[in-house]
Protein backbone atom coordinates (compact mmCIF):
# COMPACT_ATOMS: atom_id res chain seq x y z
CA UNK A 1 0.00 0.00 0.00
CA UNK A 2 2.98 2.44 0.91
CA UNK A 3 4.52 1.26 -2.36
CA UNK A 4 1.51 2.23 -4.50
CA UNK A 5 0.92 5.73 -2.99
CA UNK A 6 5.18 6.59 -3.28
CA UNK A 7 4.26 5.53 -7.29
CA UNK A 8 1.34 7.49 -7.40
CA UNK A 9 2.79 10.40 -5.82
CA UNK A 10 6.41 10.01 -8.11
CA UNK A 11 3.79 9.76 -11.42
CA UNK A 12 1.93 13.12 -10.13
CA UNK A 13 5.08 15.10 -9.39
CA UNK A 14 6.25 13.82 -12.97
CA UNK A 15 3.52 14.90 -14.18
CA UNK A 16 3.26 18.50 -12.60
CA UNK A 17 7.14 18.53 -13.79
CA UNK A 18 6.16 18.01 -17.33
CA UNK A 19 3.01 20.74 -17.34
CA UNK A 20 5.70 22.90 -15.70
CA UNK A 21 8.41 22.85 -18.09
CA UNK A 22 6.03 23.18 -21.34
CA UNK A 23 4.68 26.01 -20.15
CA UNK A 24 8.36 27.63 -19.77
CA UNK A 25 9.54 26.36 -22.60
CA UNK A 26 6.48 27.91 -24.40
CA UNK A 27 8.25 31.22 -24.24
CA UNK A 28 10.60 32.39 -26.30
CA UNK A 29 13.28 34.77 -26.49
CA UNK A 30 11.75 38.74 -25.91
CA UNK A 31 10.35 39.89 -29.39
CA UNK A 32 10.12 43.95 -29.46
CA UNK A 33 8.16 43.11 -32.91
CA UNK A 34 4.97 41.81 -31.10
CA UNK A 35 2.67 42.77 -28.35
CA UNK A 36 4.33 42.72 -24.61
CA UNK A 37 1.40 41.37 -23.21
CA UNK A 38 1.05 38.72 -25.68
CA UNK A 39 4.24 37.27 -25.26
CA UNK A 40 3.69 36.51 -20.99
CA UNK A 41 0.08 35.88 -21.08
CA UNK A 42 -0.41 39.77 -19.64
CA UNK A 43 1.04 38.47 -16.16
CA UNK A 44 3.14 40.62 -13.97
CA UNK A 45 5.20 38.52 -11.34
CA UNK A 46 4.51 39.62 -8.27
CA UNK A 47 5.46 38.52 -4.69
CA UNK A 48 3.58 37.80 -1.36
CA UNK A 49 -0.20 39.05 -1.13
CA UNK A 50 0.21 40.83 2.00
CA UNK A 51 3.11 43.18 0.53
CA UNK A 52 2.36 46.96 -0.23
CA UNK A 53 4.19 46.34 -3.59
CA UNK A 54 1.22 44.28 -4.20
CA UNK A 55 -1.80 46.58 -3.70
CA UNK A 56 0.14 49.35 -5.35
CA UNK A 57 0.56 47.17 -8.83
CA UNK A 58 -3.20 46.58 -8.18
CA UNK A 59 -3.64 50.13 -8.40
CA UNK A 60 -1.59 50.61 -11.38
CA UNK A 61 -3.09 47.71 -13.12
CA UNK A 62 -6.41 50.09 -13.14
CA UNK A 63 -4.83 53.42 -13.34
CA UNK A 64 -3.00 52.42 -16.34
CA UNK A 65 -6.04 50.53 -17.81
CA UNK A 66 -4.34 47.69 -17.91
CA UNK A 67 -6.97 45.72 -16.13
CA UNK A 68 -8.98 46.32 -19.50
CA UNK A 69 -6.31 44.53 -21.62
CA UNK A 70 -6.73 41.48 -19.16
CA UNK A 71 -3.53 42.30 -17.25
CA UNK A 72 -2.92 40.68 -14.31
CA UNK A 73 -0.82 40.57 -10.84
CA UNK A 74 0.34 36.75 -9.72
CA UNK A 75 0.67 36.64 -6.41
CA UNK A 76 3.54 34.25 -5.09
CA UNK A 77 6.53 34.80 -2.86
CA UNK A 78 10.01 37.34 -2.88
CA UNK A 79 12.10 34.00 -3.52
CA UNK A 80 9.85 32.76 -6.27
CA UNK A 81 9.75 36.08 -7.99
CA UNK A 82 13.43 36.59 -8.22
CA UNK A 83 14.49 33.02 -8.84
CA UNK A 84 11.32 33.17 -11.94
CA UNK A 85 12.98 36.66 -12.97
CA UNK A 86 17.00 34.65 -13.03
CA UNK A 87 15.67 32.13 -15.61
CA UNK A 88 14.02 34.10 -17.91
CA UNK A 89 17.01 36.50 -17.73
CA UNK A 90 18.79 33.54 -18.33
CA UNK A 91 16.91 32.98 -21.94
CA UNK A 92 16.66 36.91 -22.83
CA UNK A 93 12.81 36.13 -22.17
CA UNK A 94 10.21 38.32 -21.68
CA UNK A 95 9.10 39.28 -18.07
CA UNK A 96 7.50 42.13 -15.49
CA UNK A 97 8.11 41.92 -12.23
CA UNK A 98 7.16 44.12 -9.01
CA UNK A 99 10.65 45.36 -8.14
CA UNK A 100 11.96 47.55 -5.26
CA UNK A 101 15.15 49.37 -4.30
CA UNK A 102 17.26 48.49 -2.08
CA UNK A 103 17.63 44.62 -3.13
CA UNK A 104 19.94 42.71 -4.49
CA UNK A 105 17.59 41.54 -7.47
CA UNK A 106 18.99 45.07 -8.81
CA UNK A 107 22.62 44.27 -8.29
CA UNK A 108 22.51 40.97 -9.70
CA UNK A 109 20.71 41.59 -12.92
CA UNK A 110 20.39 43.68 -15.62
CA UNK A 111 16.89 45.46 -14.75
CA UNK A 112 15.64 48.95 -14.75
CA UNK A 113 12.61 50.19 -12.93
CA UNK A 114 9.39 51.35 -15.42
CA UNK A 115 8.69 55.24 -15.82
CA UNK A 116 5.42 55.72 -13.59
CA UNK A 117 4.06 58.93 -15.21
CA UNK A 118 1.10 58.54 -12.78
CA UNK A 119 2.92 58.45 -10.22
CA UNK A 120 1.02 55.30 -8.56
CA UNK A 121 4.13 54.01 -6.64
CA UNK A 122 5.85 57.64 -5.99
CA UNK A 123 8.02 58.93 -6.35
CA UNK A 124 10.90 57.73 -3.62
CA UNK A 125 9.95 55.95 -0.54
CA UNK A 126 11.86 56.18 3.11
CA UNK A 127 11.61 53.21 5.58
CA UNK A 128 10.17 54.12 9.02
CA UNK A 129 10.87 53.29 12.57
CA UNK A 130 8.13 52.66 14.33
CA UNK A 131 7.67 51.73 18.28
CA UNK A 132 5.29 50.90 21.03
CA UNK A 133 3.57 53.45 22.95
CA UNK A 134 5.37 53.66 25.89
CA UNK A 135 8.83 52.54 25.11
CA UNK A 136 10.61 56.10 25.79
CA UNK A 137 9.70 55.24 29.22
CA UNK A 138 10.27 51.48 29.81
CA UNK A 139 13.22 51.05 27.62
CA UNK A 140 14.73 54.12 27.13
CA UNK A 141 17.90 53.40 25.93
CA UNK A 142 16.65 51.18 23.51
CA UNK A 143 13.90 54.18 22.79
CA UNK A 144 17.35 56.30 22.07
CA UNK A 145 19.36 53.34 19.97
CA UNK A 146 15.82 52.65 17.88
CA UNK A 147 15.07 57.06 17.41
CA UNK A 148 18.77 56.85 16.03
CA UNK A 149 19.22 53.91 13.66
CA UNK A 150 19.35 55.22 10.11
CA UNK A 151 21.43 53.83 7.42
CA UNK A 152 22.24 54.11 3.55
CA UNK A 153 20.41 51.92 0.48
CA UNK A 154 24.32 51.15 0.46
CA UNK A 155 24.60 49.90 4.17
CA UNK A 156 22.18 48.14 3.48
CA UNK A 157 22.81 46.30 0.54
CA UNK A 158 26.04 44.79 1.86
CA UNK A 159 24.21 42.98 4.42
CA UNK A 160 21.79 42.11 2.03
CA UNK A 161 23.77 40.76 -0.65
CA UNK A 162 25.37 38.43 2.14
CA UNK A 163 22.48 37.32 3.05
CA UNK A 164 21.97 36.11 -0.58
CA UNK A 165 25.50 35.08 -0.49
CA UNK A 166 24.44 32.05 2.22
CA UNK A 167 25.17 34.17 5.28
CA UNK A 168 23.31 33.16 8.57
CA UNK A 169 21.54 36.98 9.02
CA UNK A 170 22.58 37.45 12.82
CA UNK A 171 26.44 36.42 11.36
CA UNK A 172 26.10 39.24 8.65
CA UNK A 173 24.42 41.81 11.23
CA UNK A 174 27.44 41.01 12.96
CA UNK A 175 30.20 41.23 10.64
CA UNK A 176 28.83 44.63 9.26
CA UNK A 177 28.71 45.91 12.85
CA UNK A 178 32.31 45.19 13.46
CA UNK A 179 33.03 46.76 9.89
CA UNK A 180 31.34 49.92 10.71
CA UNK A 181 31.98 50.92 14.32
CA UNK A 182 31.73 54.47 13.71
CA UNK A 183 28.15 54.34 12.26
CA UNK A 184 27.18 51.96 15.27
CA UNK A 185 28.44 54.49 17.82
CA UNK A 186 26.76 57.12 16.26
CA UNK A 187 23.54 55.37 17.69
CA UNK A 188 25.06 54.08 20.77
CA UNK A 189 27.24 56.96 22.14
CA UNK A 190 26.10 58.25 25.40
CA UNK A 191 23.57 55.31 26.12
CA UNK A 192 23.69 53.53 29.66
CA UNK A 193 24.26 49.44 28.85
CA UNK A 194 21.80 47.44 30.29
CA UNK A 195 21.70 43.94 31.67
CA UNK A 196 19.68 41.01 29.95
CA UNK A 197 16.46 43.65 29.43
CA UNK A 198 14.09 41.53 27.02
CA UNK A 199 13.39 43.41 23.69
CA UNK A 200 10.90 41.85 20.88
CA UNK A 201 11.42 42.89 17.15
CA UNK A 202 8.97 41.91 14.37
CA UNK A 203 9.43 41.89 11.04
CA UNK A 204 8.08 40.71 7.59
CA UNK A 205 10.71 38.79 6.28
CA UNK A 206 11.63 40.61 3.21
CA UNK A 207 15.38 41.27 2.16
CA UNK A 208 15.61 44.19 3.11
CA UNK A 209 13.48 44.05 6.64
CA UNK A 210 15.65 40.87 6.96
CA UNK A 211 19.16 43.02 6.78
CA UNK A 212 17.58 45.82 9.02
CA UNK A 213 16.16 44.02 11.96
CA UNK A 214 19.08 41.71 13.05
CA UNK A 215 21.60 44.70 12.66
CA UNK A 216 19.49 46.69 14.90
CA UNK A 217 18.63 43.64 17.21
CA UNK A 218 22.35 42.65 17.08
CA UNK A 219 23.25 46.56 18.17
CA UNK A 220 20.64 46.24 21.15
CA UNK A 221 22.14 42.96 22.26
CA UNK A 222 25.64 44.17 22.23
CA UNK A 223 23.80 47.31 24.85
CA UNK A 224 23.02 44.52 26.72
CA UNK A 225 19.54 43.88 25.95
CA UNK A 226 18.37 40.41 25.23
CA UNK A 227 16.45 40.80 21.49
CA UNK A 228 14.67 38.08 19.94
CA UNK A 229 13.49 39.02 16.82
CA UNK A 230 10.10 37.51 15.08
CA UNK A 231 9.00 37.54 11.27
CA UNK A 232 5.40 37.88 10.40
CA UNK A 233 3.21 38.51 7.92
CA UNK A 234 2.50 42.46 7.54
CA UNK A 235 -0.80 42.87 8.87
CA UNK A 236 0.19 41.20 12.26
CA UNK A 237 3.66 42.97 12.43
CA UNK A 238 1.74 46.26 12.98
CA UNK A 239 -0.33 44.82 15.17
CA UNK A 240 2.26 43.55 17.43
CA UNK A 241 3.44 47.08 17.69
CA UNK A 242 0.38 48.52 18.30
CA UNK A 243 -0.79 46.52 20.75
CA UNK A 244 2.46 45.97 23.01
CA UNK A 245 3.10 42.90 22.03
CA UNK A 246 6.48 43.65 20.40
CA UNK A 247 8.43 46.42 21.38
CA UNK A 248 9.48 47.83 17.81
CA UNK A 249 9.55 47.08 13.95
CA UNK A 250 11.87 48.85 11.57
CA UNK A 251 10.03 47.83 7.92
CA UNK A 252 7.45 50.88 7.57
CA UNK A 253 7.98 51.84 4.13
CA UNK A 254 6.31 54.97 3.00
CA UNK A 255 4.67 57.28 2.50
CA UNK A 256 2.67 54.72 -0.31
CA UNK A 257 4.01 51.09 0.27
CA UNK A 258 2.87 50.21 3.73
CA UNK A 259 0.81 53.66 3.36
CA UNK A 260 -2.23 51.73 4.33
CA UNK A 261 -1.21 49.81 7.67
CA UNK A 262 0.18 53.31 8.72
CA UNK A 263 -3.57 54.88 8.43
CA UNK A 264 -4.56 52.16 10.12
CA UNK A 265 -2.17 51.83 12.98
CA UNK A 266 -0.98 55.52 13.25
CA UNK A 267 -2.63 56.81 16.28
CA UNK A 268 -1.90 53.42 18.34
CA UNK A 269 1.92 53.25 17.79
CA UNK A 270 4.71 56.08 17.86
CA UNK A 271 6.44 56.68 14.69
CA UNK A 272 10.38 57.20 15.13
CA UNK A 273 11.07 58.71 11.45
CA UNK A 274 13.28 57.31 8.70
CA UNK A 275 15.69 54.81 9.23
CA UNK A 276 16.65 54.89 5.46
CA UNK A 277 15.84 57.34 2.84
CA UNK A 278 15.56 56.50 -1.21
CA UNK A 279 13.88 53.47 -1.55
CA UNK A 280 11.83 53.17 -4.88
CA UNK A 281 9.03 50.44 -5.82
CA UNK A 282 7.82 50.03 -8.83
CA UNK A 283 7.33 47.64 -11.54
CA UNK A 284 10.67 46.81 -13.14
CA UNK A 285 12.19 44.19 -16.63
CA UNK A 286 15.18 43.54 -17.88
CA UNK A 287 16.76 45.86 -19.66
CA UNK A 288 16.98 44.51 -22.74
CA UNK A 289 13.40 44.83 -23.17
CA UNK A 290 14.63 47.87 -24.72
CA UNK A 291 11.44 49.20 -26.34
CA UNK A 292 9.69 49.40 -22.63
CA UNK A 293 10.30 52.10 -20.27
CA UNK A 294 7.04 53.32 -18.71
CA UNK A 295 3.91 51.36 -17.27
CA UNK A 296 1.93 52.57 -20.21
CA UNK A 297 4.22 50.78 -22.72
CA UNK A 298 2.47 47.35 -21.27
CA UNK A 299 -0.30 48.68 -23.00
CA UNK A 300 0.79 50.21 -26.01
CA UNK A 301 3.90 47.98 -27.06
N1 LIG B 1 8.65 45.45 -0.31
C1 LIG B 1 9.91 45.35 0.40
C2 LIG B 1 7.67 45.59 0.77
C3 LIG B 1 8.30 46.47 1.73
C4 LIG B 1 9.72 45.99 1.69
C5 LIG B 1 8.71 46.62 -1.17
C6 LIG B 1 8.45 44.23 -1.04
C7 LIG B 1 6.22 45.87 0.40
O1 LIG B 1 5.39 46.05 1.28
O2 LIG B 1 5.89 45.86 -0.77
Amino acid sequence: MFKKNRIITLLAVIGLATVLGACSSQTKPYDAQQKLGSQINYTITGIDAGAGIMASTQKALSAYGLEDQKWQLQTSSTAAMTSTLGKAIADKRPIVVTGWQPHWMFTKYPIKFLKDPKNVYGKTEHINTIVRKGLKKSMPEAYTILDRFHWTPTEMSVVMLKVNDGVDPQKAARDWIKANPKQVAKWTKGVKKVKGTKIKLTYVAWDSEIASTNVVAEVLRQQGYEPTIQAMEIQPMWASVATNAADAQVCAWLPKTSGLYYQDYKGQVEDLGPNLEGAKVGLAVPKYMTNINSIDDLKNK
